[in-house]
């Protein structure tokens, strides 16, 4: 990824997903929002993918994808920009895993552990999700999570009922 020298700028990535409502316009707007603060820009976003509900599986297919970014901001400061934007598209969450408008979760912050109440980075369950390392391996397939790459995680991970919804790469750029 560009510009890792660069000072006080840091590579994250994140995986977003929905399933009520128009999930795509909520995750192209939310990604247009993030890139158009000061303090984060996009640098890659995946294509778009259909997947089958995870966890709870007596809902909706959801859509997800996954995006590179630099920020400048700290793990805890980023959440809170993911949740205001979260927020922002009028986010409806009933249940764990259950239906959402749009779920925005860091996946990785540098190299970076964190461990809190409400942030884990890595997050806890990426590395057995076919619906973030599918479309994680189209930005990063050498990123190294917990000493693997994406792209072997991705191999050894189940993405049955995952479809190519679009594979353009600029179709969050609206
Ligand atoms: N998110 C969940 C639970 N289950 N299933 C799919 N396919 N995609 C998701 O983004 C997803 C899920 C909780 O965040
Ligand atoms: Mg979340
Ligand atoms: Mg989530």
């Amino acid at each position: 990824m560009s510009n890792s020298g660069e000072f006080g700028w840091r590579q994250a990535t994140l995986g977003l997903g929905g399933n009520i409502g128009d999930p795509v316009s909520a995750m192209a707007a939310a990604l247009r929002h993030l890139d158009g603060r000061s303090d984060c820009r996009v640098t890659a976003v995946s294509g778009l993918y259909r997947t089958p509900p995870w966890g709870k599986v007596d809902q909706a297919d959801f859509y997800n994808c996954c995006a590179a970014i630099e920020t400048t901001l700290a793990p805890e400061p980023l959440l809170d920009a993911c949740l205001d934007i979260e927020r922002e598209m009028k986010r409806v969450r009933i249940e764990r895993w259950g239906p959402r408008t749009i779920d925005i979760d860091i996946l990785t912050y540098d190299n970076a552990s964190v461990d809190g109440e409400h942030l884990k980075i890595p997050h806890p369950r990426m590395t057995e999700r076919g619906f973030v390392l599918m479309p994680l391996a189209d930005i990063a397939p050498d990123l190294i999570v917990r000493g693997i790459s994406v792209a072997d995680w991705l191999g050894q991970s189940d993405c049955s009922g995952i479809e190519v919804a679009n594979e353009n790469r600029a179709w969050w750029r609206g």
